[in-house]
């Protein structure tokens, strides 16, 4: 084949996939309904690819939840919790999700993207057994549409290097043996099934991978390769190099490579005489990002490929899944900005184009090529991209010093804020009521003025205000009403930034988010934030603190600029955020929160890359927090429990006060910071937030004392572990009671 994408979006174009899935979980609909809207959803995906010119369209790309536990049903390891709930698509949503009596599998990031798969256990007894029928549904699905179908299965080297060993296993990559017979009855499936290619996804293998693991990869596809009867292999990669994996997959009798031709280069394939028997699949259109592709340029690498490949076809760098569906209903879009972009069913295009380019000649496609050249020059060439400004108050600031050490601002602030021992606050988001979504609603279709907006959003932090009071909590904030998404709400007041209406990308489950687009240079029109905490400090004699966040989370969460360093953008962001922070602090406020819960997500998944990036993200948020005085507390949250690689990142952050997301592995963190020196003030999340239980008094007191054997009581702080924005109220309430008493108990105990 010449044309194709790794995979597509699949939550559907209007959230139709998001909508029918909830409506399924509240009982509002039954089994036959979600699965009409899945099938439609499907066929339409499959025709528009078709339509548009792919000769080979991948399937099984769609998922209820998530595609890792769509391969862990795949091949029989659900956890054993849930193994004894009788209904299949109960029993998925279940691991998925949870019920009343069981634990769901862990959530955690798709490599270096803001996509959450699920984290399959394995243990020693799981017993590997085969259930074809979702992959061979799909696939039977699209033939019967008379569809070019590609079946898409995740590798098993990806999988076992993706699960959590549980119940004492250790080295997952050692039951590959186990699972390899079920991929090779799989391919013979597919095969029978009337499949002629099928895809195996690994992505594990563009990460730094020990000798014996790629050695196993190696293994598996010589394995894999030698089995009769079976489709062509095509195994893909993405989201950087294959590095040493590139060769050893070659050496076998796949049939074809998917390389990302955005994160990795073109020039490891040359290196690799193997490649010339096979069928290189050159991933040349950004899967992850929305920039229109300018198609000279990928024409250019396409042509270093010509004769290092047995044959080549064009695609997309990964799967479509991380870039909305399309941009034909984002009208209130600038035109030019619009004219720079392509988004989903866009980049099919680009896609077919490159192809065509390839296979009939540039005459076949001159339009389609001048049109993305004079995108190009529009967009290099607009005013917007520069503003000098900006640019040279970022060269000054550089010269600047930045604020006293530690110990000395530490002084200053505990007589400024006169708190008590084990000070007691939240991270930053009250509960999202209904009534706050009524008015975002109104607001939005001009149902309700914007006075009356803000009137209604004054009553919900004069409420959070009045509850926090009367709970006792020493530190308040204003519980941020008017943030849907944090990054958005920031994206939305800051220039070089636009939103879409209807951008939709699955961050996991049914979970969406709408990152905004990063086109320009950054600049604050005005201050964003300070009115609503002005307000809030209003009503209370006790601090308030100003909620901001920070430059390396905003970046992570938005579309970014691919013309210029990652490092450069967030300095510009961050120099925004750094002159809210001043603004708040000139409004009054003694405290100012930046948070960075992104920090661990964009580390690279190469370690030789990530000094650079821990230099410049630790820089960003220094930058954005340096700018108020010694006497103004900082503090910071971070919410991911794997520490590990950022721990001296933390420490490089310098906040006066961490909050971190450790509910469940507190000492283990603060142990960690311990070893790093880390010796300013900590708050370990003492619940967790992400379960509906109201914690005990004893509970909370207890994990306090844990947390004295690590950190002096002058540098602890007691927090819940996360925001409280998708909680309900009388949880909360319930839940923060619990914490000051805990506190209290505890204080009394020192
Ligand atoms: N914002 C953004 N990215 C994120 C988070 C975020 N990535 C990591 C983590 N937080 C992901 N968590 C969530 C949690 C909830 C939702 C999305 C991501 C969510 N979304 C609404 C939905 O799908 O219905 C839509 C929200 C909206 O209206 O904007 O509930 O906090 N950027
Ligand atoms: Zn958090």
């Amino acid at each position: 084949f010449a044309a194709t994408v790794l995979g597509s979006p699949r939550i559907g174009p209007r959230r139709e996939l998001k909508r029918a899935v909830e409506a399924y979980w509240a009982g509002r609909i039954d089994r036959p309904e979600l699965e009409d809207v899945a099938r439609t959803l499907r066929a339409q995906t499959w025709t528009g690819l078709r339509d548009a010119g792919l000769d080979s369209i991948p399937v099984n790309t769609f998922s209820y939840y998530d595609q890792v536990l769509d391969t862990a049903a795949m091949v029989g390891a659900l956890p054993p919790r849930v193994q004894g709930i009788p209904d299949e698509l109960d029993r998925y949503f279940a691991a998925a999700r949870g019920t009343a009596d069981v634990q769901p599998l862990e959530m955690t990031k798709w490599f270096d993207t803001n996509y959450h798969y699920l984290v399959p256990e394995i243990g020693p007894d799981t017993a590997f057994a085969l259930d074809s029928s979702k992959v061979v549904g799909e696939l039977e699905e699209a033939l019967a549409l008379g569809i070019a179908a590609r079946p898409v299965i995740l590798g098993p080297v990806t999988f076992l290097l993706l699960s959590k060993p549980v119940d004492g296993s250790a080295d997952l990559l050692d039951r590959i043996d186990e699972l390899l017979p079920l991929y090779a009855e799989l391919l013979r499936t597919l095969a029978a099934a009337g499949a002629s290619w099928v895809q195996i996804d690994e992505p594990a293998l563009v990460a730094d991978r020990s000798e014996a693991e790629i050695e196993t990869a190696r293994r598996v596809y010589d394995r894999l390769s030698a089995a009769v009867d079976r489709p062509a292999v095509l195994v893909a990669s993405y989201f950087g190099d294959l590095g040493p994996a590139l060769p050893a997959l070659a050496s076998t009798g796949v049939e074809g490579i998917a390389l990302d031709l955005v994160a990795g280069s073109v020039d490891a394939v040359a290196a690799v005489p193997a490649l010339v028997g096979k069928l290189v699949v050159a991933g040349v259109v950004d899967g992850r990002n929305i920039w229109r592709t300018d198609l000279e340029t990928a024409l250019v690498a396409l042509g270093g490929l010509v004769g290092s490949a047995g044959s080549l076809a064009v695609s997309t760098s990964c799967s479509l899944l991380h870039v909305p569906h399309t941009l034909d209903p984002e009208t209130g879009l600038d035109e030019t900005l619009r004219s720079w972009l392509a988004f989903g069913t866009e980049k099919v295009s680009e896609v077919v184009t490159l192809s065509t380019a390839l296979t009939a000649g540039r005459d076949a496609v001159v339009d389609a090529l001048a049109a993305s050249s004079a995108a190009a020059a529009s967009r290099r060439s607009d005013a917007r991209l520069r503003n000098d400004e900006i640019r040279n108050r970022l060269a000054d600031i550089a010269a600047a010093g930045g604020r006293a050490p530690a110990a000395e601002r530490r002084e200053l602030q505990a007589e400024r804020l006169e708190l008590p021992v084990l000070p007691t606050t939240t991270i930053g988001s009250y509960p999202q009521t209904s009534r706050i979504r009524v008015a975002r609603a109104g607001l939005r279709s001009g149902e309700i003025s914007r006075e009356e907006y803000l009137d209604r959003m004054r009553a919900e932090i004069s409420d959070v205000v009045v509850l926090q009071e009367k709970l006792g909590l020493d530190v308040l904030v204003h519980g941020e009403p008017e943030r849907n998404d944090m990054v958005q709400y920031f994206a939305e007041q800051l220039d070089g930034f636009a939103a879409t209406e209807f951008g939709w990308v699955q961050s996991y489950g049914s979970r969406c988010v709408r990152p905004p687009i990063l086109f320009g240079d950054v600049s604050r029109p005005r201050p964003m934030t300070v009115a609503w905490t002005t307000y809030a400090q209003s009503l209370t004699d006790k601090p308030v603190k100003g909620m901001l966040t920070g430059p390396v989370t905003i970046l992570a969460w938005s579309f970014v600029r691919d013309d210029q360093p990652l490092a450069d953008s967030a300095r510009q962001i961050a120099l925004a955020i750094r002159d809210e922070a001043v603004d708040l602090e000139a409004a009054g406020a003694a405290i100012v929160q930046i948070d960075e819960p992104a920090l661990r997500e964009l580390l690279p998944l190469r370690a030789a890359d990530r000094p650079e990036y821990l230099d410049w993200s630790v820089g960003a948020f220094r930058l954005a927090s340096s700018g108020v005085a010694d006497s103004t507390q900082v503090h910071t949250h971070l919410c991911y429990s794997e520490f590990g690689e950022v721990i001296d990142a933390i420490v490089g952050l310098d906040a006066d006060v961490t909050s971190i997301e450790a509910a469940r592995s507190h000492m283990e963190v603060l142990d960690d910071l311990n070893a790093v020196g880390f010796d300013l003030g900590v708050g370990p999340g003492v619940y967790d937030i992400h379960s509906p239980r109201v914690p005990g008094v004893e509970e909370v007191a207890e994990s306090l004392r844990e947390a004295l054997k690590a950190v002096p009581a002058q540098r602890l702080w007691v927090n819940p572990d996360c925001g409280l924005k998708t909680r309900g109220i009388d949880e909360v309430r319930a839940s923060l009671r619990n914490l000051v008493a805990a506190a209290e108990a505890v204080r009394s105990e020192l």
